[in-house]
């Protein structure tokens, strides 16, 4: 039996999250186009016959502007602590830029001195020719020892099945971490708030996407019913009245998409409840930031 922890960490927007979920073969990180849509570290379980993979899904690493931004990034660049494998994801649709040169300065820092393998993950093949992919390469190469250099696309799953096998035959030797049934170390809750804001993120663009978060105010299960009452936190008056939307059309079909998702995951029905709430400066709030789950 093999087993061991595995940090997904690259850039925002590269499709870390795209691909946790693509190797659990369950939804259980939010995914959108706007950058810094992961806040927290995310944990998910892939179950083998003869493996065990504990994957470690990071908010992507960049300038952090706000006190958010600042755990978004000291919560990232901690998973990479104790992980017995990283996963360094980058596009395969550009060359080199700065935001990856600095994710890959902090990955030699934290993979230096332990000796940590390192898997270059070249995402988003499915938008490239291969003649482009060759240089992308070689470019990388240079960079870094990596362990393996693994060109996939965690949209279609192409090579993601490949990256499973590469990675046990580098886990060690370990019994399993969590038991059979686990897929997540997050509550109920947190899934539902989350999927509330993927929502508003799909749905919303410019500041919005960074001023928003949801707060569960209350998650009552009766039987195979939830009734789950949520307040989606924004800045200012005018970002309100653009979640809300004209005669409250947009916040009823962030409702909408949020409460079916939630009864597919769940396995149950959902009757869910949403407020808008402004909460100024909430994102440089270290009381507020904590309650959120951040
Ligand atoms: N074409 C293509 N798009 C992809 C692929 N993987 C992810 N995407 C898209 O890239 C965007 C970002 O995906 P995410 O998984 O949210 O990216 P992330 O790295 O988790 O981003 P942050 O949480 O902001 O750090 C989404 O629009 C995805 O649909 C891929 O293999 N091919
Ligand atoms: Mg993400």
């Amino acid at each position: 039996m093999k087993s061991g922890t595995v940090a997904i960490i690259g850039r925002p927007n590269v499709g870390k999250s795209t691909l946790l979920n693509a190797l659990l073969g369950e939804k259980i990180a939010i995914i959108s186009d706007t950058p810094q849509t992961t806040r927290t570290r995310i944990l998910g379980v892939l179950h083998r016959e003869d493996a065990q993979i504990v994957l470690l899904d990071t908010p992507g690493l960049h300038k952090p502007e706000y006190q958010l931004n600042r755990r978004m990034v000291r919560t990232a660049l901690g998973t990479m602590e104790g992980a017995d494998l990283l996963y360094v994801m980058v596009e395969g649709t550009a060359a080199p830029g700065a935001g990856d040169r600095f994710v890959i300065q902090r990955v030699r820092e934290a993979a230096g001195s332990g000796e940590c393998p390192a898997f270059l993950l070249i995402n988003k093949v499915d938008l490239v020719s291969k003649p482009r992919l060759l240089p992308l390469i070689a470019s990388y190469s240079q960079m870094l020892r990596w362990t393996e250099v693994v060109p996939l696309s965690a949209k279609t799953g192409l090579n993601v099945d490949r990256l499973v096998d590469l990675t046990v035959a580098v886990l060690p030797e370990g019994d399993a971490l969590y038991g059979e049934d686990v897929i997540t170390d997050q509550p109920m809750r947190t899934l539902a708030a989350e999927l509330i804001r993927e929502k508003i993120l799909q749905k919303t663009r410019e500041e919005i996407p960074y001023a928003v978060a949801v707060e569960i105010d209350r998650f009552q299960e009766e039987g195979r019913l939830a009734r789950i009452a949520a307040s989606v936190l924004v800045e200012k008056e005018s970002q309100k009245a653009i979640v809300i939307g004209k005669h409250g059309d947009r916040l009823k079909a962030i409702g909408t998409y949020a409460r079916i998702e939630m009864e597919q995951l769940f396995g149950m029905k959902v009757f869910l409840e949403l407020w808008v709430k402004v909460r100024p400066s909430w994102r440089e709030d270290e009381q507020a930031l904590t309650a959120l789950g951040y």
